[in-house]
């Protein structure tokens, strides 16, 4: 494939309300916008979505940077690629480092895609002409909570995600349950709870809920596998799920019966399409994660999303329910709880130039 040059946009914007968990908040959302161009003038779109400090992955934005401008551009941009698969090969040299690895992917896989006139699902055998859309409750204050739960549920989101902890889960799950007898519910705990917790949290299946997301440590797999074994309620792991072995290792120790796949986390849509075919052929059911993205990874979220194996509405919402104003063209609607899927090439959505610039602090190009 043709690929001449490759640019770095720095972004950054407030969410519209900031975002709490036990973990901290996050009120402003800086991201590095990936372009990679051809000859011919086309430019795919990748978008690197860690955050500013190290508190949900190891990756910040200037690791991010740093990762891109010091080795992942210099290697691909030396290297004259034939195919978007030989990128793992070419950056096997590089160990982790996802995140920055995921955006530069993307960026160079929507420029093959539109080079090829196909839309990005399609090209990794996604058939979905809609996704099923759901929306994250992220709020220490149970009146808040319930607030958005009333706000969003006009666009008929299919999947509500609350942000609990040890110290609300049961009031917070009650309340809502008590309003919303019928509402499609999980709880997301971020590594809130230990094995200490194990009656605390058999207390939770009352609830039943979808399922509990990623109770214990953020880079556990054999406690979850103890404790999937004392809960009625599905755990689905996230954190512990980095790579394709985690996957595969969750699978064989019965640590889950779901896996919330984030592309940018596990490095990328090759490594994501991995971990699905590895899912789905053990009947796992898996749903996309989200990163509190713009519209470039929302748009890449909604292309992995139309493949078979994901049956669950993940963490998809509309562009709204961060942004007033986002970088793409349309932005992302959902109605009636789903999104349509676009047809046109690459990711499917244009660039809305005017915005990215407003909210383009930082950019540099690399030939
Ligand atoms: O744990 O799933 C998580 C956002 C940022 C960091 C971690 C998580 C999340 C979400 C997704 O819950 C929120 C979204 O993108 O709508
Ligand atoms: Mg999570």
């Amino acid at each position: 494939m043709k690929l001449s040059s490759i640019s770095l946009k720095l972004i950054k914007a407030p969410l519209k309300r900031p975002f709490k968990t036990h973990l901290g908040t996050v009120s402003d959302r800086e991201v590095i916008i990936v372009e990679a161009m051809d000859e011919d003038g086309l430019i795919g779109y990748g978008e690197a979505v860690p955050f500013t400090s190290p508190w949900y992955t190891e990756e910040t934005t200037k690791t991010c940077f740093h990762m891109l401008e010091d080795f992942l551009i210099p290697l691909t941009l030396a290297s004259q690629i034939r195919h978007p698969d030989e990128l793992p090969n070419l950056w096997g040299g590089i160990r982790r480092n996802a995140m920055a690895k995921s955006a530069l992917e993307q960026a160079i896989l929507d420029l093959y895609a539109k080079q090829k006139g196909v839309y990005l699902g399609r090209l990794f055998g996604g058939e979905r002409r809609e996704v099923a859309a759901g929306v994250v409750i992220a709020s220490n204050d149970i009146e808040d909570a319930m607030r958005q739960i009333e706000d969003f549920s006009g666009s008929g989101y299919q999947r509500y995600k609350i942000k609990i902890n040890p110290q609300n889960d049961l009031e917070f799950l009650a309340e809502i349950l008590r309003a919303y007898p019928d509402i499609p519910l999980m709880a997301d705990a971020n590594s809130a709870y230990t094995l200490d917790d194990i009656p605390h949290l058999q207390k939770l299946d009352d609830f039943k809920l979808m399922m509990i997301e990623q109770p214990l440590g953020h880079d556990d797999i054999v406690e979850h596998s103890f404790l999937q074994k004392q809960l009625q309620t599905p755990i689905c792991l996230d954190e512990s799920i980095n790579s394709f072995h985690d996957a595969k290792s969750a699978l064989w120790l019965q640590s889950c019966g779901v896996i919330n796949i984030k592309m940018a986390k596990v490095g990328g849509w090759m490594e994501a399409v991995r971990i699905h075919d590895l899912c789905l052929g053990n009947d796992v059911p898996v749903w996309c994660g989200g990163m509190i993205e713009f519209g470039i990874s929302r748009a890449h979220n909604i292309a992995l999303a139309t493949l078979k194996g994901f049956t669950i509405p993940g963490d998809i919402s509309s562009s709204s329910r961060y942004w007033d104003g986002d970088i793409i063209d349309p932005e992302v609607i959902v109605e009636n709880g789903v999104i349509q899927v676009p047809d046109k090439a690459g990711i499917g959505f244009a660039i809305n130039e005017k915005r990215l610039k407003e909210l383009t602090t930082y950019s540099k190009l690399y030939k």
